[in-house]
């Protein structure tokens, strides 16, 4: 209701000021003023405007930064996110530092060299080394972020997968996460969705050799410090998994298999003692993939091998799950 009242009031605003406006213009045609005729006047009142405006603009961007900060995602709990966090650091460092350069510059020679009837436009064609300047040094820049840039992409997306490299599947589909372990044997077995019915949601192919000791599961368990590999299946459309405190996003697309491997860092009891009780890990839906997208998303917990076998030996396998009796002796 109050925001309700506070947008009745600025339309009331407006209009009051186009108004007070169009009055004006209507006085200064009786007095046989010209009306598009600009004075020395008009342009202090603009040049002060732009000098309040642009310093008040600036004054809420650090506003912003000091009370909005805490909303910002604590560092990162994985090895690559590190470097990531770096990348990310460096780059808003380099922003931040030219926008307050160069943004109070701006408003001031707004004001300072606003219009006056004695002023005299200054010709000037072409300077070379001004040219040279602000082309070469961009450039440098740019190019140095680039590189780093690049460098960190390639070693957070070309991890090595080692024999202690867990794999986990990541099953995304309107509007759910499910995940599959890969068993003792850390294989997942073969998955097609034209399999896919009833209780085999991944459409997991029960003839395939490594599928009986894969398991499913509505979380995501990890091991502190131990590396893990995730792959994506869509079964739908295209969703794309999201795991912020990990830095780690990649699509998932109906028809092929995306992955991303990463280690967590820091347990789910480590952030819950500096970011609250309430702290979850969280795999969440970036792309807007219909409806009830925004309630796609999936806990991740980061916790220690005992922690984990104490989990994961309570899951059924997907041998008990999918097969009867009379199957299972066939296999
Ligand atoms: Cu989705």
């Amino acid at each position: 209701m109050t925001s309700i009242l506070i947008i009745v009031v600025v339309i009331l605003l407006l209009a009051a000021l186009v108004q007070v406006t169009r009055v004006s213009e209507l006085l200064s045609e009786i007095k046989s003023k010209d009306v598009n005729e600009v004075t020395d006047k008009d342009n202090n009142t603009q040049g002060l405007l732009f000098l309040i405006v642009g310093f008040g603009f600036l004054i809420f961007v650090v506003w912003q930064m000091v009370t909005w900060n805490h909303l910002l995602l604590p560092p990162a709990s994985s090895l690559h996110g590190a470097e990531i966090d770096i990348l990310m650091q460096a780059s808003m460092a380099l922003i931040l530092i030219v926008f307050f350069i160069l943004s109070p510059i701006l408003f001031y020679f707004l004001y300072k060299y606003r219009g006056k009837k004695s002023n005299k436009a200054y010709f000037f064609s072409h300077n070379n080394k001004l040219e040279v300047v602000w082309t070469v040094v961009p450039t440098i820049i740019l190019t140095v972020f680039i590189i780093f840039g690049l460098k960190t992409w390639d070693k957070a997306m070309n991890v090595d997968v080692t024999q202690s490299t867990k794999i986990i599947e990541v099953y995304a589909q309107q509007f759910y996460w499910s995940a599959r372990y890969s068993g003792d044997d850390n294989i997942l077995g073969k998955a097609n969705y034209k399999l896919v019915k009833e209780k085999n949601i991944f459409g997991v192919d029960t003839l395939d050799i490594n599928f009986g000791d894969d398991k499913m599961t509505k979380e995501v368990h990890l091991v502190v410090d131990q590396p893990v590999l995730l792959k994506f299946r869509s079964q739908d459309v295209i969703h794309s998994a999201f795991l912020p405190h990990f830095r780690v996003q990649m699509n998932c697309v109906p028809g092929i298999t995306t992955q991303f491997g990463f280690t967590p860092t820091r347990t789910t009891a480590q952030m819950k003692e500096t970011e609250g009780e309430d702290f979850e890990y969280i795999l969440l839906c970036n792309k807007i993939c219909g409806q009830a997208h925004y309630n796609m998303q999936m806990k991740v917990i980061v916790e220690t091998q005992e922690e984990f076998d104490i989990w994961y030996d309570s899951k059924q396998n997907l041998e008990n799950r999918l097969l009867t009796k009379k199957e299972k002796k066939d296999v």
